[in-house]
C-alpha cells in the first residue's frame, strides 16, 4: 500500500510524520488501529503482521537495509501432502504454524541463535536480508505428521561424496600431504577433492594417522539391504584405513576397516547404525604401497542404500533470491498413516 492509497486524513498525517522524520519518499505498508498508527517497510515486522497493529502514536520505523549491501532471500511453503506422494497436488493446502530454520551448525536441530520462521496461514515462509553463503534449511516436523518431502526413496544424487569437510596430514608420509596417485603416477601432489565423485584414476594417500572427511549433499546413505558403503581404493597393497560414519557431522562412529587388498564394502547393520549417514571419515593405518598409505579414490553410498536428504543445502550468491524450497508432511495417527 502506498501513501496515495490511504484515506486522505491518514495520508496527511503519515506524510507529515514521514517528512518530519526526514523519511525518504517511497512505498510503505501502513498499519492503523483506532487513532494510533505506524508506517514501516521492515520485512521482519511485516512478515508476521498482516493485522492492523497498535503502536505508539506516529512512531516511524526505518530498518531498511544498508543499500550498499546486497541481501539474499530464501522462501518456500509447507504443504499437507494428504496422499503422501511427496508432490503438492492441486487440492493440497498449506500448513500454517510450522517452524522452518537455518541450521547453521548442521546438527539437524534448531539451536539458540539460529534464524527461524513460522509458516503463515498460506503455509509460506520467507527469510530475508541474508548475506550470501551456504545454508541448510530444515523444518521442525509438526506433531502428528511425518515429512514426505524433500525425502524420497528415489535419490537425487549418484551416491558419491560431494564435499571435503576436513583433511589432516599426520606427517607420517614420505613428503608433506596431500599427495597420492594420479593416472598411474604414485606419490605425486594431488588436491584433496580427488576423493570426490567417481574417478578411479586419482586417489589421495592417507599414511598412518592422516585423515579425510567427506560429506554427501544430494543423497544420504541409509542402512539398506546388504552392504551400504563402498570405499574405492586404487592399487592393492593391503593398505588399511578406519572408516567412521556420522549423521550430524559431530559424532563419528567406527564402522569398520577398509582394506585395499580384501574388501571395502561396509554394512551399517554391523554397528546397528540406523541414522542417515551424511559424512564419512577415513583414517589411514599404515604406510604401505608405492604411494604410502591407504589411497582413497572415492567414497560411495551403494545404490540400494541411498535416498534423498530431508533438508535443503543451498549456496546463495549476494542478492540472489531462491524460492520453492518446499516441505511436505502427511498426517499420521498413533504411528499409522491416515
Ligand atoms: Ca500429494
Ligand atoms: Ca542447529
Ligand atoms: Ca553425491
Ligand atoms: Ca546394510
Amino acid at each position: 500500500m502506498g501513501f496515495n492509497d490511504l484515506d486522505p486524513s491518514a495520508q496527511a498525517l503519515g506524510e507529515a510524520a514521514a517528512l518530519a522524520a526526514g523519511y525518504t519518499p517511497g512505498t510503505f505498508e501502513f498499519f492503523s488501529a483506532a487513532f494510533d498508527f505506524a508506517i514501516t517497510n521492515d520485512p521482519a515486522f511485516l512478515e508476521g503482521n498482516t493485522e492492523p497493529q497498535v503502536t505508539a502514536p506516529l512512531s516511524i520505523i526505518d530498518d531498511r537495509p544498508d543499500p550498499t549491501t546486497q541481501f539474499s532471500s530464501i522462501q518456500g511453503s509447507v504443504f499437507d501432502d494428504f496422499n503422501g506422494n511427496s508432490i503438492r497436488d492441486a487440492v493440497e493446502i498449506g500448513l500454517a504454524g510450522v517452524t522452518i530454520f537455518l541450521d547453521e551448525n548442521q546438527n539437524g536441530q534448531l539451536d539458540p541463535g539460529e534464524q527461524s520462521k513460522v509458516t503463515k496461514s498460506s503455509g509460506e515462509y520467507r527469510f530475508t536480508e541474508l548475506p550470501g553463503g551456504t545454508y541448510d534449511i530444515r523444518q521442525i516436523t509438526p506433531s502428528g505428521y511425518e515429512q514426505t518431502y524433500p525425502f524420497s526413496e528415489t535419490p537425487t544424487g549418484d551416491g558419491f561424496a560431494d564435499q571435503v569437510l576436513d583433511y589432516f596430514d599426520s606427517g607420517a608420509g614420505p613428503k608433506p600431504g596431500p599427495y597420492g596417485i594420479r593416472k598411474g603416477e604414485a606419490e605425486v601432489d594431488v588436491t584433496v577433492d580427488v576423493v570426490l565423485g567417481n574417478d578411479p584414476s586419482t586417489a589421495l594417500s592417507l599414511p598412518t594417522g592422516s585423515s579425510v572427511t567427506v560429506s554427501f549433499e544430494d543423497e544420504v546413505i541409509v542402512n539398506g539391504p546388504g552392504d551400504d558403503i563402498f570405499i574405492g581404493e586404487t592399487g592393492a597393497a593391503s593398505e588399511k584405513a578406519e572408516v567412521y560414519v556420522s549423521s550430524d557431522f559431530t559424532t563419528f562412529s567406527l564402522l569398520g576397516i577398509a582394506d585395499g587388498g580384501i574388501t571395502t564394502r561396509l554394512d551399517l547393520e554391523t554397528i546397528d547404525f540406523n541414522e542417515p549417514v551424511r559424512s564419512v571419515k577415513i583414517v589411514g593405518l599404515d604406510n604401505r604401497g608405492g604411494s604410502p598409505g591407504f589411497d582413497v579414490a572415492s567414497v560411495q553410498g551403494l545404490p540400494d542404500s541411498i535416498i534423498s536428504p530431508d533438508f535443503y543445502t543451498v549456496s546463495l550468491q549476494p542478492g540472489e533470491s531462491l524460492d520453492s524450497l518446499n516441505f511436505g508432511n502427511r498426517l499420521v495417527v498413533d504411528g499409522f498413516l491416515v
